[in-house]
């Protein structure tokens, strides 16, 4: 079975994950999201729909924690398919809008928090785990979080990992809309189809320029090194292996920071 469900209905795509039993993000459903958008480029639409099936519980799980790796390399490297299809939705041409029912984890955060818009259903959390796993999560996924989420948010939600209402991001405004799980749909529908009605050729241009805008942000190769090297600290740590066990084992970690 397909682990998206792809379909098109006039200008719109939408995209819905499909992968048992919590949609955890590995890398034949993220090569499958990325063929997805691949083709609806090709067909020109002008706004996509990311979401889960009708009444999920999880939207998802976020990385799949048997592909990280436990053998001394970087966990989330350049070509992570985490990475890649964060990619592949900030470059898409069009709006993408993450339509969200049900729990939100780790790096399925950052996948929703890069699409375009977010509209969520009351009941939706966003947890961002990496302190929960052991994880040293990447700089360009913190810039990507940064670029949404303010300061003391990101800090609350980076350090203690706990799940996070939607509407108390809405607030914040990290989320566009929350509405009662049975208007998702359909508040989701009329958002992109006023999308769909605006200059597409515009919208291109509007999505590149705010995404440089927003990357723009320079470091010296020293501090990027001297970062890399605090985060190599922490893959080749006994505590990241103790994290990525203790959740394989599904029981609490016990972390002594060495
Ligand atoms: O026991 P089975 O074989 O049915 O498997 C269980 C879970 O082990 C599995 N599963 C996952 N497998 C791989 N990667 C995952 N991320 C993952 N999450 C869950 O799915 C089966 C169903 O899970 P249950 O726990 O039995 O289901 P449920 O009681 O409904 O709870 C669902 C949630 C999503 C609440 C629960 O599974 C959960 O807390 N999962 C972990 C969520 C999480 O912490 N994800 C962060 C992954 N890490 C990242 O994205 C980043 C790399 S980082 O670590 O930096 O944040």
């Amino acid at each position: 079975m397909s682990l998206v469900i792809v379909e098109v209905n006039g200008a719109m795509g939408t995209i819905t994950l499909n992968r048992a039993k919590v949609n955890a993000l590995n890398g034949e459903l993220i090569d499958e999201i990325a063929s997805a958008l691949a083709t609806m480029k090709a067909r020109n639409l002008r706004v996509i729909v990311l979401r889960a099936k009708r009444g999920a519980k999880v939207f998802s799980a976020g990385h799949e924690v048997t592909e990280l790796p436990t053998n001394g390399r970087d966990p989330i490297t350049y070509n992570d398919p985490l990475r890649q299809i964060v990619r592949a939705i900030q470059l898409h041409p069009c709006p993408v809008i993450a339509m969200v029912e049900g729990s939100v984890w780790g790096g399925a955060c950052e996948l929703v928090m890069s699409c375009d818009l977010i509209v969520a259903a009351q009941d939706t959390t966003l947890a961002i785990t990496p302190a929960k796993l052991g994880v040293p999560y990447n700089l360009s996924g913190i810039l990507n979080l940064m670029k949404v989420v303010n300061m003391p948010i990101i800090k609350e939600m980076l350090f203690t990992a706990r799940p996070v209402s939607a509407q108390r991001l809405m607030e914040c405004g990290v989320i566009n809309h929350v509405v009662p799980r049975e208007e998702l749909e359909s508040f989701t529908q009329q958002l992109a189809m006023q999308i769909v009605e605006t200059s597409p050729l515009v919208l291109r241009i509007l999505k590149e320029e705010l995404r440089v805008l927003a990357s723009a942000h320079p470091i010296t190769p020293e501090a990027y090194e001297r970062i890399q090297s605090l985060r190599r600290e922490v893959y080749d740590s006994e505590d990241y292996q103790e994290g990525i066990r203790a959740f394989l084992e599904k029981r609490k970690p016990e972390f002594h920071g060495r």
